[in-house]
């Protein structure tokens, strides 16, 4: 680092090693929240910034900060932070450390905190922070401004190997990470920060490849891909090719060629024998479906690959910590058309009836966008309805940017919230520099609200969010409490909010579509914060409509 002059006060001197530290690490993205406490590590951000060393966004929010942070390190793999001051702020970072942590997502927390000293004094916004987010981070330290009044260079060369050993352990164990700054007064730089540029970091290896016995593999098999690694999809898909072994395939991931199979809830809802697999293959985090989950469980045999860390109870008989080397090629031919033979007859199915059923659904909405979205673009899905939809409509039978995997997807895969799904989109617009499009419900629109709050100095994402209005949770209407008593009270919870006015106030270009052919007019690369409000048929005849793709499927298809 550079050598600071004396004067600079111990509070500076330790924001200025946080912050190089992060450059050094990687980070190129990080929220913050105003404060006091954590001003000096702002005012040092803001300086990295403006010598082009990393970007940062303000949000008025933690909330929103963190989620924002996070949905940049989601869409660029890369290890982001979140910088706040002390107090219930740092509580607001929560629900982010925990979709980071079960979605294995590299992220930096950092808290401002008051000196030592201050703990159990009653002084204004001191709780106790050091250990505040338990074992969902994987490391968790404190530094003290105070080490460095003492003004020695192995006071500094301590400090920022810690530094370096949390920050680091963010990407080697692709979670959480604790930072707490205690920072003594003066809060106020004397001299300007001068940052160095980072140094190149090694690429890690993930993966052990092992070996796998070959009559097992010239067995019926099913790949099931999930998660969000892309590189995971890619091997599914190579697995499924040398294999004969069709592949499905969970959000974020998409049906992307040949070999993958159409609507795959709806053939696994299927009591046909001649799909019934002798092995089931899962590579990454799989079990978004119940149906999904009902194979796994029911699974003749189950070998799973590249589990995460956080599976630790899983039905696999087999488990491979990475990928093992694809194997020469086998021949199962027939098996693997019975598949995609299927998947094609439930894709027209399921057409059809989308067209016979002409009111504006979620699953319209869906099928919309799968066919309409721009070349090079990415969309972000919300966890209730959207992920699902997605998965029920996926299909290599659509010709289309997203089915030629020219579209980029993410979602909270982690713990599947509704919390901060607008500025984890927004995060991932900014990232991405993508034409970037989200999909969520009414209730998580209005959930993440303040996240459409964008202070005036601050860069604007450019992102249309496609908000389904179905006005409460639809996602309820599919399950089996949806006959009881008070559901509308306890699980639909409808607000009647005029979904369209709250965004204009918000000051984002707002559209209300009524019509399927409007929202495909409208899907042109986005310029600034868009919200296309789409009326959506009653929760009741949205969930009508499912069971009916579910019973006609498994009425037509008899192999
Ligand atoms: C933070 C959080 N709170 C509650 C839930 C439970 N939950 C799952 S979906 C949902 C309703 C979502 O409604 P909406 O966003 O309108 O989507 P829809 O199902 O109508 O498409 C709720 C409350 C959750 N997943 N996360
Ligand atoms: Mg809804």
């Amino acid at each position: 680092m550079s050598e600071q002059k004396t004067s600079q006060p111990a509070s500076a001197q330790t924001a200025q090693l946080v912050v190089q530290q992060l450059i050094n690490t990687g980070v190129e993205f990080v929220s913050l929240a105003p404060g006091s406490r954590n001003g000096p590590i702002s005012l040092a951000l803001i300086e990295a910034e403006k010598q082009g060393l990393i970007s940062i966004h303000v949000r008025i929010d933690e909330r929103s900060a963190a989620f924002l942070a996070l949905g940049s390190a989601i869409k660029t793999g890369k290890p982001a932070a979140v910088l706040t001051t002390s107090g219930t702020a740092v509580a607001n970072i929560f629900p982010a450390i925990i979709e980071a942590k079960y979605a294995g997502i590299p992220f930096i927390v950092l808290t401002a905190d008051r000196p030592a000293a201050f703990q159990g004094t009653g002084a204004n916004q001191v709780i106790a922070q050091r250990e505040i987010f338990g074992n969902y981070v994987s490391r968790s330290i404190e530094i003290a401004s105070e080490s460095l009044t003492i003004e020695t260079a192995s006071a500094r060369d301590a400090i920022r190997d810690r530094i370096n050993s949390v920050f680091t352990a963010a990407t080697r164990n692709r979670g959480p990470v604790h930072l707490n700054i205690a920072l003594a007064e003066p809060l106020v730089p004397s001299v300007d920060f001068v940052f160095e540029h980072k140094k190149i970091l090694q690429n890690e290896t993930v993966i052990t490849p092992e070996n796998i016995s070959t009559e097992l593999l010239s067995r019926k098999g099913l790949i099931v891909a999930g998660g969000t690694n892309v590189e995971y999809l890619n091997y599914a898909q190579e697995l499924g090719n040398a294999l004969d072994w069709p592949v499905i395939v969970e959000p974020p991931h998409q049906c992307v060629g040949s070999g993958m199979v159409s609507n795959a809830p709806a053939l696994l809802s299927l009591n046909a024998i001649n799909l019934k697999p002798d092995v089931v293959l899962t590579v990454g985090r799989v079990g978004l479906s119940r149906q999904v989950n009902d194979l796994i469980k029911k699974g003749s045999l189950v070998i799973s690959c590249a589990v995460p860390s956080i599976i630790t109870n899983s039905a696999a008989k087999q488990r491979i910590s990475g990928l093992f080397r694809v194997p020469a090629k086998q021949s199962n031919k027939a098996w693997k058309q019975t598949w995609q033979d299927a998947g094609k007859l439930s894709h027209s199915i399921v057409q059809q009836l989308l067209k016979e059923n002409s009111k504006v659904s979620a699953l319209h909405v869906v099928d919309c966008l799968m066919k309409n979205l721009p070349k090079n673009s990415h969309i972000h899905l919300a966890s209730s309805l959207a992920a699902r939809d997605f998965e029920l409509l996926t299909s290599p039978e659509i010709d289309s940017p997203f089915s030629n995997g020219e579209v980029s997807v993410s979602m909270n895969r982690g713990v599947n919230g509704i919390d901060g799904i607008v500025s984890t989109a927004m995060g991932a617009a900014i990232s991405s520099k993508l034409a970037t499009f989200a999909m969520l419900g009414d209730i998580a629109a209005l959930h993440d609200l303040s996240s459409f709050v964008i202070p005036t100095l601050e860069k604007k994402p450019n992102i249309t969010f496609i908000v389904n209005d179905n006005n409460g949770g639809g996602i309820f209407n599919l399950l089996e409490q949806s006959e009881v008593a008070d559901f509308e009270r306890v699980f639909g919870t409808p607000t009647d909010v005029n979904l369209a006015e709250v965004f204009k106030s918000l000051g984002a270009e707002v559209k209300s579509i009524s019509k399927i052919d409007d929202l495909a007019n409208n899907l042109n690369v986005p310029n600034g914060v868009k919200v296309l409000v789409v009326k959506i048929q009653s929760r009741k005849a949205e969930a009508q409509l499912r069971k009916a793709i579910f019973e006609e499927v498994n009425r037509s298809i008899t192999v």
